[in-house]
């Protein structure tokens, strides 16, 4: 059987998906001009030199570090979107008014590059968005209207949701993202794991959780990066992803605003969980930009055997 011409799996594009989709017209465009961004992202990645801020090239030019070009490329396009009202950034920590108008506009958090010490030894790292309607950042990650990452790999794959699904896209050699996993699901429980932080500070109930995954088999898979980490478990549909509270770090590590948020979005969409280990991460109230919280995020019968024991035995 012929095709239409452009109906193909391959041929969507990610513009194409979201209309198809029925997305509203200024979200759709705000999702694309991040992936226009991702597009100057991963070219500084691949080309770039890797230098440290505020040291000089080879011609006596000031040189950036890529997290800091990242959250410029990326910021500057959102500054330009004509759609967004206020953005905050994991690279510079403080709210970024753009227009005073909420009514129709989106407001955006964003981790520009995810991982970044992982880029000098050349494994992956990503950017990972939450988007708001109207002005409000500090509000339970349940109010997402959209959350998304692109992962800097191998391949360079886009990965989003509105709320209709999880969809992945890869891009091509023109540089275009196009549809190669739609509406991805997870299984009820997992054989990997990804554990954060150092093990001789877990608390008794995460060092449990641990042991008993080992005894079920689960295989230990852990990058650095947290965007690779959850892209394996969500396109693999299965594991569970942990970076607990510590001895000496009761929040754990990872950020709600740009870390936590969009991807417990992402994951429950996708038919997983992500808890806190006493409570679900999208309802977590934030009181600041750069609040912490320990996370348990993946397949469902997993999360709830982490929330059992951290109940439990703490
Ligand atoms: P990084 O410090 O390299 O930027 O929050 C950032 C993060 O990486 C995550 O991407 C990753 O999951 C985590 O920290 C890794 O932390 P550890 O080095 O403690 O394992």
């Amino acid at each position: 059987m012929t095709s239409e011409p452009g109906k193909t799996k391959f041929q969507i594009d990610l513009r194409r998906h979201l209309r198809e989709n029925g997305e509203d017209r200024d979200l759709t465009r705000l999702i694309c001009e991040i992936a226009e961004a991702s597009k100057y992202i991963v070219n500084s990645i691949r080309t770039g030199d890797l230098g440290v801020a505020g040291t000089s090239n080879l011609y006596g030019e000031q040189q950036l570090a890529l997290d800091v070009l990242s959250d410029r490329i990326l910021r500057k396009r959102l500054y330009h979107s004509g759609v967004v009202a206020n953005l905050v950034s994991e690279e510079t920590n403080d709210i970024v008014p753009i227009s005073t108008e909420c009514e129709g506009r989106y407001s955006v958090a964003f981790d520009p590059l995810d991982g970044s010490s992982l880029v000098d030894v050349n494994l992956a790292v990503g950017t990972i968005v939450a988007i708001y309607e109207g002005c409000e950042l500090l509000q339970p990650g349940r109010n997402q209207v959209a959350a998304m990452y692109i992962l800097y790999g191998p391949r360079t794959t886009l990965v989003y949701s509105t709320g209709r699904g999880v969809h992945e896209f890869a891009m091509n050699s023109l540089m275009e993202y196009t549809l190669t996993r739609e509406n991805v699901t997870m299984q009820a429980a997992g054989g990997i794991y990804s554990p954060g932080g150092q093990r001789n500070k877990y608390t008794p109930g995460t060092e449990k959780l641990v042991s008993q995954l080992e005894e079920k088999g689960c295989k230990l898979r852990y990058s650095g990066g947290f965007v690779p980490d959850i892209n394996q478990i969500l396109m693999k549909g299965k594991g569970l992803f942990l970076y607990p509270h510590l001895h000496g770090a009761p929040k754990g590590k990872l950020r709600v605003l740009y870390e936590l948020n969009p991807m417990a979005y992402l994951i429950e969409q996708a038919g997983g969980a992500a808890s806190t280990g006493l409570g679900r991460i999208l309802d977590l109230q934030p009181e600041a930009i750069d609040d912490r919280s320990p996370v348990f995020i993946g397949c469902k019968e997993d999360v709830a055997l982490a929330e059992e024991l951290i109940r439990t035995l703490g």
